[in-house]
C-alpha cells in the first residue's frame, strides 16, 4: 500500500524543480523544496508521537507551511483538521473538544486564548504566524526528516471539515483519500488542467474550495500557483498577467467589475475563471464578459461532496446554471415523496459518487439521516434539471445564509440571540448584500418594556462568534410572524427586511448598524 493522495499531490514531482507556489516577495517555492518541508514537519509530527488517524487542527493565516502542513498530514497518515481563522477561542473549543487533536497549530496572537482549550483537551499548542514564525518553526527545525510517506488506502480518512448544522451544532464531516483524489481528478479532466496552468490563489486555505479544489487540482498536475495571503483587489489585478486561471467566490467578481483597472487586457492571459461555493448572479456573469470575454464557470459544491457538478470547458457556460453532474457523479431530483421528480421540476438535490464523504464524525444519527443508505447524500439544496441536462439550484431547504461564501446557519446565531438580556426571541436572515451577496440581519422581539441595548448584545457576539457570523443589522419588531403550526415565517422577514443594506433602507427602516 502506498500513499495514493501525497503520492498524486507531491510524491509524483516531489524531485522536480518546478515551481510550486510564487510569492509575494518575488521568491518561488518548488516542488523539490515544498518536499522537503514536507519530510522536515513529518518528522516532527513523528517525534511528537502522532500517529495514522491522529488529528490535527490548524488555525493560521494563509503561508506556504500552513501548506506544507497540509501536506505532512497527508504525508503523515494524520487528519488534517482546518479551521476558518476568524473562529474565536468559544467556537474553536468546540471543534477541539469533538475531534480531540493531538496538536494545534495557531496564529501567535491567538496563543494565549488557546491555551486553555489545548490545555483541556491535553493536546500541545504550537504557533505558526503568517511570517512562518513561531514555535512551530522550532519544533520543525529539531526534527530528523521523515523522507517516507506513511502508507494509506483510498478509504483511509485525510481530513475533517467541520460544517454548521440546522440545530446550531457544527459537524465534523469526514473525507477520505479517495474522495479528495477523485475529485481532483475529475476537475483535472474537466477544467483541462495541465503544468503549464499558474493558478492566481487568493482564496482562504481552511474550507474545500481553497484548498480541495484549487491546492488540489493544481498540484494533481505539477502545475504553479500564485500565492496571495488573501483577497486584495490590487494585488489580484497585479498579478493577474502572470496566471492563466483564477478561482473565487462571487464577490471576488464583484469586487473585480468594481475596479476600473480590470481591464480586458488585464484578464488577457487568463483561460479560466471558475466560480462557487455562492450563488453567481446572472448579471455579475453578463457584465464579466462584456469586460474582459470571458464567461465565468460557475461550478456546485459542498463540504460534504467536494464538487458535484460544471459548466463546460468546452461548451456553453450558461449563466444562472451551475452545469453538468461532473463525471462518476450521479444527481438526481427529489419530491416530497421521496420519489425521484420529471425533469425540469423543482425538487431536492441529492448526489451520489465518490466525491461524497463518509460521515460526520461521532455522529451517526446525523450521518444516517443525510447520507442514506443507497449513497445518495442529501444537499439541504433546491434545484432542477433542464431538458439540455444543465441543473439550476433554485433555493435551499436548510435554512442558511451564504455570505461572501462562508456558511452562517442562523439557529447559531439565534441560540446566542435569544440568551441575551432584554430579548425574548430572535430571528436571523439574509438579506442581499452587494458585496457579500448575502448579509447577517437580527430581528429581534424584546422582553418587557425596556428595548435591548444592541451594543452591548454585538459585543457578547463578537466576543463569542466568528466576525463573518455576526448580524450587521438589528431590527426590533413587536412579535415575530408564525404560520399555524407555530413556526417563524422568516420569508415573510425577508420579504419585509430584504432591503435593509439597500442605501434608501437607511432612512426608512428602524435599523441599527
Ligand atoms: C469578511 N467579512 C465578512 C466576510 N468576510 N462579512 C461577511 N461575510 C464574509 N464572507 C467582514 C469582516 O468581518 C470584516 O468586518 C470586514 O468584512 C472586512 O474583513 P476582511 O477580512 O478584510 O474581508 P475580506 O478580506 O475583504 O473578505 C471578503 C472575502 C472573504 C469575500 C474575500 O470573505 C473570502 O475570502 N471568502 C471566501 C470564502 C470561501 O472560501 N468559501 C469556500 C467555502 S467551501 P469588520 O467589522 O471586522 O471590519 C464551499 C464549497 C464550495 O462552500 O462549493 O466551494
Ligand atoms: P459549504 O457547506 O461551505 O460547503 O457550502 C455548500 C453550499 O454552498 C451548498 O450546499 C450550496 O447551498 C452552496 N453553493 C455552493 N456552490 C454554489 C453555487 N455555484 N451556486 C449556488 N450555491 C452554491
Amino acid at each position: 500500500m502506498t500513499n495514493g493522495l501525497y503520492q498524486m499531490l507531491l510524491g509524483h514531482h516531489a524531485a522536480s524543480d518546478a515551481p510550486l507556489l510564487h510569492l509575494p516577495d518575488g521568491t518561488t517555492l518548488s516542488y523539490a523544496g515544498m518536499a522537503q518541508r514536507v519530510a522536515q514537519i513529518s518528522g516532527m509530527l513523528r517525534a511528537q508521537g502522532l500517529r495514522k488517524g491522529d488529528r490535527l487542527a490548524m488555525q493560521c493565516p494563509k503561508s506556504p507551511q500552513a501548506l506544507a502542513l497540509y501536506l505532512a498530514c497527508v504525508h503523515s497518515g494524520v487528519i488534517f483538521l482546518p479551521l476558518n481563522t476568524a473562529y474565536t477561542p468559544d467556537e474553536i473549543g468546540y471543534f477541539v473538544e469533538d475531534a480531540a487533536p493531538k496538536i494545534i497549530v495557531t496564529d501567535p496572537a491567538a496563543e494565549d486564548a488557546l491555551l486553555p482549550v489545548a490545555q483541556r483537551a491535553s493536546a500541545l499548542l504550537l504557533t505558526l504566524g503568517a511570517d512562518e514564525q513561531g514555535s512551530f518553526a522550532e519544533a520543525v527545525a529539531n526534527a530528523t526528516p521523515q523522507a517516507e510517506a506513511v502508507a494509506c488506502g483510498a478509504d483511509d480518512l485525510a481530513c475533517f471539515l467541520y460544517t454548521s448544522g440546522t440545530t446550531g451544532h457544527s459537524k465534523g464531516a469526514m473525507l477520505t483519500q479517495r474522495n479528495l483524489m477523485s475529485n481532483a481528478q475529475t476537475l483535472v479532466k474537466t477544467w483541462a488542467f495541465t503544468r503549464d496552468d499558474v493558478l492566481l490563489h487568493a482564496l482562504p486555505i481552511f474550507h474545500a474550495h481553497g484548498l480541495f479544489v484549487a491546492c488540489n487540482v493544481t498540484m494533481a498536475v505539477g502545475g504553479a500557483m500564485i500565492w496571495l495571503s488573501g483577497f486584495d483587489v490590487g494585488a489580484v489585478l497585479d498579478a493577474m498577467p502572470h496566471a492563466t486561471t483564477m478561482m473565487g467566490v462571487p464577490t471576488f467578481y464583484t469586487r473585480l467589475l468594481d475596479a476600473d483597472r480590470f481591464t480586458r487586457d488585464v484578464a488577457g492571459h487568463m483561460r479560466l475563471f471558475t466560480s462557487g461555493s455562492a450563488p453567481l448572479l446572472a448579471e455579475t456573469h453578463a457584465q464579466f464578459s462584456a469586460r474582459t470575454g470571458h464567461a465565468i464557470l460557475e461550478r456546485y459544491g459542498m463540504t460534504e461532496t467536494g464538487m458535484n457538478t460544471s459548466n463546460p470547458y468546452n461548451g456553453e457556460r450558461r449563466a444562472g446554471t451551475v452545469g453538468f453532474p461532473l463525471e462518476g457523479v450521479e444527481v438526481r431530483i427529489m419530491g416530497e415523496n421521496g420519489k425521484e421528480i420529471a425533469q425540469g421540476e423543482t425538487g431536492r438535490i441529492e448526489v451520489r459518487g465518490p466525491n461524497v464523504f463518509t460521515g460526520y464524525w461521532k455522529m451517526p444519527e446525523k450521518t444516517a439521516a443525510e447520507l442514506q443508505q443507497n449513497g445518495f447524500f442529501i444537499t439541504g439544496d433546491l434545484g432542477h434539471i433542464d431538458a439540455d441536462g444543465y441543473v439550476t439550484i433554485a433555493g435551499r431547504d436548510k435554512d442558511l445564509i451564504i455570505s461572501g461564501g462562508y456558511n452562517i446557519y442562523p439557529k447559531e446565531v439565534e441560540l446566542l440571540l435569544d440568551a441575551q438580556p432584554g430579548v425574548k426571541e430572535a430571528a436571523v436572515i439574509g438579506a442581499p448584500h452587494a458585496d457579500f451577496g448575502e448579509g447577517v440581519v437580527a430581528v429581534l422581539v424584546q422582553q418587557g418594556n425596556e428595548a435591548p441595548d444592541i451594543e452591548a448584545i454585538q459585543l457578547e457576539v463578537s466576543a463569542r462568534l466568528a466576525n463573518f457570523k455576526r448580524p450587521q443589522k438589528y431590527i426590533i419588531i413587536p412579535e415575530l410572524p408564525r404560520n399555524t403550526m407555530g413556526k417563524v415565517q422568516k420569508n415573510i422577514l425577508r420579504d419585509t427586511y430584504g432591503d435593509v443594506f439597500s442605501a434608501a433602507a437607511h432612512t426608512t427602516k428602524r435599523a441599527h448598524s
